[in-house]
């Protein structure tokens, strides 16, 4: 059996933590965001999939990856064909890759399918579609009671813009003192990163008026010709912090509040975000917490690293409401380094995303498991364009099951408006359990992740004046059951599984402090066993060699799914059966190795350590 009396056994320490270290959770609309590269996506068009150059397009074969440099063939119209999909998918919210025209020639041996090498502010890029096209997208989004968002690269143009060889242009862009463009050589040096060419190209000063005012009606015009519902502004931390302040102001007072504006300020230390706290975005990315999350979900590290990352989130940005992700175009996707298990850890990992505050943005292809690859997987000089894979045609099997697992996740969250808005409060951490509640209006949802490649097993108290017999599970496999007005939990391994609950939390949270491993020293020898209940079992009984192979008189109880029993041993190493009705003996199921017995079945084997 797998050891999940580990957390059980009373030598061990346990955290209590029942601080709230949550982030800003003013803005909180119930809202889940898809992210999706035009270029990578769907092909509603394959009649502009070349552009303007031939060149420019060169279908990936699933072998050659030197052809991702290349165009693929997604359009806007690939995505409004998509947009019943997304909407089955419990998705509120798409975030478009840059449409703006890019250029029409490669870039040191790279096209820019990314969209981020803008020639035209003013226009749609040939290989994307039309005006007209870009609008019905949004028309018909909105018909569906989905928003679109646009993506805004106002740091850089393309290295062959026309105002490159305009006289009059020349001060739009960055130069040194000796008058010639420079890199960014030190990350530390925030003019540096600001006036420095980004991947070597031409920057941008937006400390000019008259380039901030161009921004402003460029951003005015996408505006007014499509009534998209925000902007996600790109490379914020490379241009001045006063341009974002007057550009996010005039844009609120040119579209409303409710036109959500979401900046990019890649920086994986909260400290670093800190000037931008306050300069009139609705969200920013969570990269640190994309750090903790890849870090705890997919490297093993302990919960514990991670919940402190949120609680420097919420120390230093306090009024910062933050997008949450797992991975992007510009990162290895989620799953690079991660074998067999690789999709279970992105379960849990977006469970986590789709049950702590914020605004969850998830990368296209997650849904399907989507493998990325490192650097080192294929050589070359970048790994982006290997975790932007075209988004496959048809699926296997196995990713319509994956879509299928992740559609109750985006469920539980659009279902569960304490899991958006809700306050947020830590129940219990050890190394790789972690359990939460979210606090809403009308119910409180309790969440469980447990990291751990082996069942875990962990008891939390409940507070008075909650009825237990009216918690209800919403999503996992977890059981539970209660034993002194505590919650035992059985919580297999690398899920996540939540239930909901009615009762005043806030006012008794205070006496869940109680927290104790409140096991008596002679528990510490008690392994507890289980089978999940089939038909026809109404007896369940162990029998080894630690009570001669007879049938032991051992403690059993039912709890939701599954039948226990609990047996005392001392350390050491045991074989035995389970016995079915009093006459089926069988291998336990979640048994860690097995022997074979004089009969040729299997015995299962338990170290106790
Ligand atoms: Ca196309
Ligand atoms: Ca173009
Ligand atoms: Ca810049």
């Amino acid at each position: 059996m797998q050891k999940f009396n580990k957390v059980i056994i009373a030598s061990f320490s346990i955290l209590l933590l029942l601080s709230s270290c949550s982030p800003s959770i003013e803005k909180a609309p119930v809202e889940v965001m898809y992210f999706l590269l035009i270029d990578r996506f769907v092909d509603g068009n394959p009649d502009n999939n070349a552009g303007s150059n031939p060149g420019s397009y060169e279908p990936y074969d699933g072998i050659n990856p030197e052809a991702l440099k290349q165009y693929q063939g997604g359009d806007l119209l690939g995505v409004t064909k998509s947009l019943d999909s997304l909407k089955a998918m419990g998705i509120t919210m798409i975030w478009i890759s840059p449409f703006i025209d890019n250029s029409n020639t490669d870039y040191v041996g790279w096209w820019p399918y990314h969209g981020y090498h803008p020639i035209d502010f003013y226009k749609v890029d040939e290989h994307f579609g039309t005006l007209g096209e870009l609008k019905l997208l949004v028309e018909a989004a909105h018909g569906m009671q989905m928003k679109v968002i646009f993506d805004m690269p106002f740091n850089q143009t393309a290295a062959d813009h026309p105002w490159i060889n305009e006289e009059s242009k020349k001060n739009w862009f960055h130069m040194d003192e000796t008058g010639e463009p420079y890199a960014i050589t030190d990350w530390q040096n925030q003019e540096q990163i600001e006036r420095g060419e980004l991947h070597g190209l031409p920057d941008l000063a937006q400390e000019r008026e008259e380039v901030a005012n161009y921004l402003f009606e460029v951003s005015k015009y996408w505006i007014d010709e499509t009534g998209c519902d925000g902007f996600r502004l790109d490379a914020v931390k490379h241009a001045p912090i006063s341009f974002w302040r007057d550009y996010t102001k005039r844009i609120k007072a040119f579209a409303g509040a409710d036109f959500l504006l979401l900046g990019e300020v890649f920086w994986g230390e909260a400290w670093r975000i800190e000037p931008y706290d306050d300069v009139g975005f609705d969200y920013l990315f969570d990269i640190p917490g994309y750090y903790a999350i890849r870090n705890t979900f997919n490297k093993g590290a302990g919960i514990g690293d991670f919940s402190k990352f949120y609680e420097l989130n919420g120390q230093n940005l306090p009024n910062t409401s933050f997008a949450t992700l797992i991975d992007n175009h510009d990162v290895p996707r989620f799953n690079v380094g991660l074998e067999d298990n690789a999709w279970k850890k992105q379960m849990l990992a977006l469970g986590w995303l789709m049950t702590s505050p914020g605004l969850p943005v998830i990368y296209s292809g997650t849904e399907i498991g989507m493998k990325g690859y490192s650097v080192s997987d294929v050589s070359g000089e970048s790994q982006d364009y290997l975790n932007r894979l075209p988004y496959p045609k048809n699926f296997t099997l196995e990713q319509v099951l994956q879509k299928k697992q992740f559609i109750e996740l985006t469920r539980l969250r659009n279902e569960h408006p304490a899991l958006s808005g809700g306050d947020f409060k830590e129940l219990y951490k050890d190394w790789s359990v972690y359990a939460y509640v979210r606090t809403g209006e009308d119910e409180n949802v309790m969440v469980c992740l447990n990291n751990a490649g082996t069942q875990e097993f962990i008891s939390i108290p409940f507070p008075q004046g909650v009825d237990m017999s009216e918690i209800h599970k919403i999503y996992g496999e977890a059981v539970v059951r209660t034993e002194e007005g505590d919650l035992l939990f059985r919580l297999p391994a690398n899920t996540m599984s939540a239930w909901k609950f009615e009762g005043e939390i806030s006012e008794n949270m205070p006496k869940w402090v109680a927290f104790t491993n409140r096991l008596s020293a002679d528990y510490q020898l008690k392994e507890l066993f289980y089978i999940d209940v089939e038909k026809d079992i109404n007896q369940f009984q162990i029998a080894g060699d630690f009570s001669n192979w007879v049938a032991g008189d051992f403690p059993t109880r039912r709890q939701g799914d599954s039948l226990f029993i609990e047996v005392p041993l001392k350390p050491g190493s045991y074989q035995y059966k389970f016995i079915l009705n009093g006459n089926t003996w069988i291998a336990d199921p979640h048994a860690a190795d097995f022997s074979i017995d004089p009969y040729g079945g299997k015995n299962s084997i338990l170290t106790v350590n």
